[in-house]
């Protein structure tokens, strides 16, 4: 068993992305499974090329993409990627797409085919703060997500795919306020259950995990 993850180069202001820092400090090994680890750029259409590359190179059974949510407080699993670019700040090569399909020949939407909420689940029992998110935004996390799901229903029929966000850590807040924040050893902690849950369990559980207005 492979599971690929993914995480995001630093974008905007930040200098670190939590995503990456994390992703890197992962075990190699999970429940036997090895652990491959891919630097994404934060740039539309090049991170889904990357994403792509990686998967052909070394046909993974799992993949999943973190990226930095920043001002969340919890790990999020997203539910949800949808076809649409909707960009407030540039990419990391200066695009700005508004209002664009991630696929022109996509459907609108993807669901994760990660067990979302027994991942939430586990987490949980491991005291970790986490919690589903029904939307991954409209800048790049969505747009890898939505493509990663794209490519699983184009081609990789196989893999079970979706996408992780984590919040600032400690470091990323020191100049801003009232803005939450987890250490990075736990967001790494999060990432290595979420690799076991999603090993473990073949079908979802049947649990809340949605929101009211
Ligand atoms: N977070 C951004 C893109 C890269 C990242 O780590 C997002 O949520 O879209």
């Amino acid at each position: 068993m492979k599971v690929l993850v993914t995480g995001f180069e630093p974008f905007g202001k930040e200098k670190i992305n939590p995503a990456l820092e994390a992703v890197k400090r992962m075990k190699d090994k999970i429940q036997g499974a090895e652990i491959i680890k891919l630097e994404v750029p934060t740039v539309f259409n090049k991170s889904i090329k990357v994403l792509d590359k990686s998967i052909k190179e070394h046909t993974p059974d799992i993949v999943i993409c973190v990226g930095q949510a920043g001002g969340r407080s919890n790990l999020t699993i997203e539910r949800v990627g949808i076809n649409i670019d909707d960009a407030r700040i540039p990419d990391n090569d200066g695009n700005q797409p508004i209002d664009k399909e991630v696929f022109k020949d996509g459907e609108n939407a993807y669901f994760s085919s990660l067990p979302i909420k027994a991942i939430v689940n586990e987490l949980i029992k491991e005291k970790i703060p986490a919690e589903i998110s029904n939307t991954a935004g409209t800048y790049v996390c969505n747009h890898l997500m939505y493509g990663l799901l794209y490519l699983i229903d184009k081609k990789y029929k196989n893999i079970k795919g979706g996408f992780v966000h984590v919040p600032f850590i400690q470091e990323q807040v020191l100049d801003k306020k009232n803005t939450p924040s987890m250490f990075l050893d736990e967001i790494t902690r999060g990432l290595n259950v979420i690799v076991k849950a999603s090993i473990k369990y073949d079908k979802d559980i049947k649990v809340t995990g949605g929101t009211t207005c």
